[in-house]
């Protein structure tokens, strides 16, 4: 297996998060990729480091305007004499404006924020940046004719939208895994994202186009974050009608039941008959999880690495959450091995 990673990861660090109205040290946390390394240690997989890329590479996903931001952000808040971790406390919700951007550094931050659980610190962009790398490392190794990579990603990036952070989530590495298998020739490519929570931002990238199909697994957003995008009946608009699939389940759900809606998916993705697959590769399906709320035990995540290599497709595995530190290696390294 083909493990991309770069130690930057741990310039992300020192956030609290607003959870449940109190300020908590996010859960999204360094120690989580130390669990991750170890246990690839373990299968005797090697690390590699990401390529460099440069930032235009990234516009192919997101706006302009909001890389502007999430590059100059802490400077600016530096500048402003302040320190810390930066998190929004406004939002421009139904009734307020957002058709302008506004000036100030504040009203930017609640303007391109989407909650208030994903701050930023000094390094939050260079880690972020570092991530997307190394998801756009293992896009090219799997373009160049490996059969699976996976890129060791933190910060996650599944929220992140064409021009908003939330979820712990900045840059969209899926969405650019996917996007640059799609630059180097692949006509269609196709997303499976597994983790807990919506990839709102994912579906949000290609919500409008048919050669990225979407599809999801996830907490029911009635009740599970991030609540407000994630329902069976967002199928895309425009050229991607049709392209988006969402399987939303309640909280309690084990494998048996995730089992049946696993198959559905992939129905769903073989269907499109694409060229090559991106996994957003989340575990905070495990049952130990503490912000998540399925049942999935540590032996089903083999099951789920088999069924999802079943595709048989060039794959690009991307890490999003998981909370379980302790677990979260295992975890992972039992969905790799499916791919090895
Ligand atoms: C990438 C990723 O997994 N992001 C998840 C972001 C979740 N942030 C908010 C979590 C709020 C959960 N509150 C439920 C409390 C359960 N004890
Ligand atoms: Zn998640």
């Amino acid at each position: 297996m083909r493990i991309i990673h770069s130690p930057r990861h741990a310039l992300h660090d020192g956030g609290m998060e607003l959870h449940r109205g109190a300020l908590v040290p996010c859960f999204e946390m360094p120690a989580r990729v130390d669990h991750i390394l170890a246990a690839v240690a373990r299968a005797g997989w090697r690390v590699e480091p990401p390529r460099e890329y440069p930032d235009a590479v990234l516009a192919g996903v997101h706006d302009a305007d909001y890389l502007a931001f999430l590059r100059g952000a802490y400077a600016q808040w530096r500048a402003e004499g302040r320190e810390g971790f930066m998190l929004p406390g406004a939002f421009p919700a139904r009734g307020l404006r957002r058709d302008r951007v506004p000036t100030g550094l504040h009203a930017r931050l609640g303007y391109y924020a989407f909650d208030a659980g994903s701050p930023i610190v000094a390094g939050t962009w260079q880690a972020a940046q570092a991530a997307a790398h190394c998801a756009l490392t293992a896009a090219d190794l799997v373009a160049a004719g490996e059969r699976s990579a996976y890129a060791l990603c933190r910060p996650p990036g599944h929220h992140a939208g064409r021009g908003m952070f939330g979820g712990y989530c900045f840059l969209n590495n899926a969405a650019l895994a996917a996007q640059r298998l799609r630059d180097a020739g692949l006509a269609r490519v196709a997303i499976l994202d597994v983790d807990y929570h919506h990839g709102n931002g994912t579906q949000d990238i290609f919500w409008q186009r048919d050669d990225v199909p979407f599809v999801s697994i996830h907490g029911d957003p009635d009740t599970e974050y991030p609540f407000y995008l994630g329902h069976a009946d967002e199928r895309g608009a425009g050229a991607g009608d049709g392209c988006n699939h969402n399987f939303p389940l309640p909280r309690g759900t084990d494998w048996t039941r995730y089992a049946a809606t696993l198959e559905q998916a992939l129905e769903r993705i073989a269907g499109h008959a694409p060229q090559a697959l991106v996994v957003s590769l989340g575990v905070d399906i495990f049952e130990g999880d503490p912000i998540s709320q399925f049942k999935l035990q540590a032996a089903d995540f083999p099951r789920l690495g088999a069924r999802i290599a079943a595709l048989g497709l060039p794959t690009v595995l991307v890490q999003e959450g998981g909370y379980a530190v302790a677990e979260i290696g295992d975890n992972v390294a039992a969905v790799l091995a499916a791919f090895d």
